[in-house]
């Protein structure tokens, strides 16, 4: 188990993957952080293939291509923002990653790359955040042996070190 789920530093728009998820907000047309650079990477066939989707809710999830990305596709989901949620950020950030993996597997992806959803912008503390997600992906790679692997994906060696955190609390 823990080889099919594994952390990496680094930008997301490198990896060469089936599908890296996009940190979006609910109008998937673009915008800073994560979603910015991968919009920026992959070129502006993204947002107008985005712009047909009508838009997405929290906690769900949508795929589109990767155009010039290594990335075969990009999984747009989008993330709590902490305290403006009712009290559901934990269960809507647990809904991204499980709502992102079953489009994943609903196409026959292999290989994922999450970047740290809802940790930058949306406020969410990275730590809590953390372990949701080892939580959440470890639960669904245990009933869904087609993924081969996800990736956390870790922008400076603070997430890093707080992602090997949760990887250990959450083991
Ligand atoms: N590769 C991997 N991780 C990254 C990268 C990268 N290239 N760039 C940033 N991160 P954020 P959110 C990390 O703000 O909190 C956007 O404007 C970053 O360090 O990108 O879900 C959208 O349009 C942080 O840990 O996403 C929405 O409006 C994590 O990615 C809003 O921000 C998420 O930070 C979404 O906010």
């Amino acid at each position: 188990m823990q080889d099919r789920l594994q952390l990496v530093e680094g930008d997301i728009t490198t990896l060469d993957v089936d599908a890296i998820v996009n940190a979006a907000k609910s109008s998937l047309l673009g915008g800073g952080g994560v979603d910015g650079a991968i919009h920026r990477a992959a070129g502006k066939e993204l947002v107008a293939e985005c712009a047909t989707l009508g838009g997405c809710q929290t906690g769900q999830a949508k795929i589109t291509s990767g155009y010039r990305l290594k990335a075969r596709h990009v999984i747009h989901t989008v993330g709590p923002i902490f305290g403006a949620e009712d009290g559901d950020e934990d269960a809507l950030l647990a809904s991204c990653y499980r709502e992102s993996l079953k489009l994943a597997v609903a196409h026959g992806l292999k290989t994922i790359a999450f970047p740290s959803i809802s940790t930058g912008a949306y406020g969410f503390p990275m730590d809590r955040a953390a372990r949701i997600a080892v939580g959440e992906v470890r639960a669904f790679l245990e009933a869904n042996p087609s993924i081969e692997k996800v990736l956390l994906v870790c922008f400076g060696k603070e997430s890093l070190r707080i992602h090997q955190e949760a990887l250990a609390i959450e083991s």
